[in-house]
């Protein structure tokens, strides 16, 4: 399996970071909706679904958290802590997120609007999904 971390170009000076975030360019799709998670409390495992068409990227603006990517065929887990770094979440990827640290704010733009139709929340239907065709 095959993750994609984006690298963003940061502008920096004196004063400080910038990073800036531009459909089809930086990022790779169409940017429909933005949300973010923050306060997650200790030991809180969130995620635990994969999408059925979603494209996401994530990135820990503040402080980082671990992320677990499962294609159904092999699970891929990493740390994001890098406020000039996407991590790309393809569809059809189960994934889970975990070890947030106090601070972390993981920000996430998505490439269509909410809609529970399109989750997938049961392991063994996205597992059999994965292995009996898309
Ligand atoms: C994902 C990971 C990385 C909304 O009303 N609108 C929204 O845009 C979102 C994302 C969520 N919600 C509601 C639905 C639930 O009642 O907010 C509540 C928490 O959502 P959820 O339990 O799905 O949150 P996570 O952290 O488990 O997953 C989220 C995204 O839902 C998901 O698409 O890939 O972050």
């Amino acid at each position: 399996m095959q993750i994609k971390l984006i690298q963003l170009q940061k502008h920096g000076d004196e004063r400080g970071s910038l990073v800036a975030l531009e459909e089809e360019k930086n990022i790779p799709f169409p940017i429909k909706r933005v949300y973010y998670l923050f306060k997650t409390q200790d030991g809180v495992r969130r995620g635990l679904h994969a999408h059925k068409k979603l494209k996401q990227v994530a990135i820990a603006v503040r402080g980082s958290c671990r992320f677990l990517l499962d294609d159904g065929d092999e699970k891929i887990d990493l740390l994001l802590d890098n406020p000039a770094q996407g991590l790309l979440i393809e569809s059809f990827m189960w994934r889970e997120m975990y070890d947030f640290s106090d601070d972390c704010v993981l920000m996430v733009l998505a490439d269509d609007y909410y809609d529970e139709g399109d989750y997938i929340r049961s392991y063994e239907e996205f597992h059999a999904l994965a292995h009996g065709g898309k």
